[in-house]
């Protein structure tokens, strides 16, 4: 089951200036960061309400967020359902034909299980399903 948005991911190329400016600027509550290191990014956390925003700083130029910089420039990343029992959402997804990059959940920022959708199937948005 989708309960809500989880987070929406922005990929920024300077942390401390993109934290800085939802900090200071925007006012937002910063709670920190930490590096993910499977997904090669360093990820700075902002709750609002029941959702967050999570800024995505490459930690390396070859992971997907330092390509989709590269690609696309700074913007918003992707888009992150909370759901319950993961493994049997993907499961019908497959079943109907949704592509998947991930068939399998593996661990994302927070200990989060997380997988995601291609965008080709989902209207060109980057969509991650996470179960905490
Ligand atoms: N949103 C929308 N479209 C995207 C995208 C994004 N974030 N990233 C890539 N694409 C599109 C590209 O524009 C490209 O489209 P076209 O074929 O029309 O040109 C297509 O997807 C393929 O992109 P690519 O640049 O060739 O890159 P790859 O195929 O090597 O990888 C993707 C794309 C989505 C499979 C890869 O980035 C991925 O596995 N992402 C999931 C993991 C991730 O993003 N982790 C970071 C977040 C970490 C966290 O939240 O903890």
């Amino acid at each position: 089951m989708f309960e809500k948005i989880d987070h929406i991911g922005i990929a920024v190329s300077d942390l401390e200036k993109s934290v800085s400016f939802y900090r200071d600027q925007i006012g937002l509550e910063f709670k920190g960061t930490e590096v993910v290191e499977e997904q090669k990014v360093k990820v700075a956390f902002f709750p609002v309400g029941e959702s967050k925003v999570e800024l995505l700083e490459p930690t390396d130029p070859e992971g997907p967020v330092g390509k989709f910089i590269a690609k696309k420039g700074e913007g918003v990343h992707h888009l992150a359902f909370r759901v319950t029992n993961l493994e049997e959402k993907l499961e019908q997804l497959k079943e109907q034909g949704v592509a998947l990059i991930d068939e399998k959940p593996r661990y994302g920022a927070g200990g989060a299980k997380i997988a995601f959708l291609h965008p080709k199937s989902t209207g060109g948005v980057l969509v991650e399903l996470c179960e905490r």
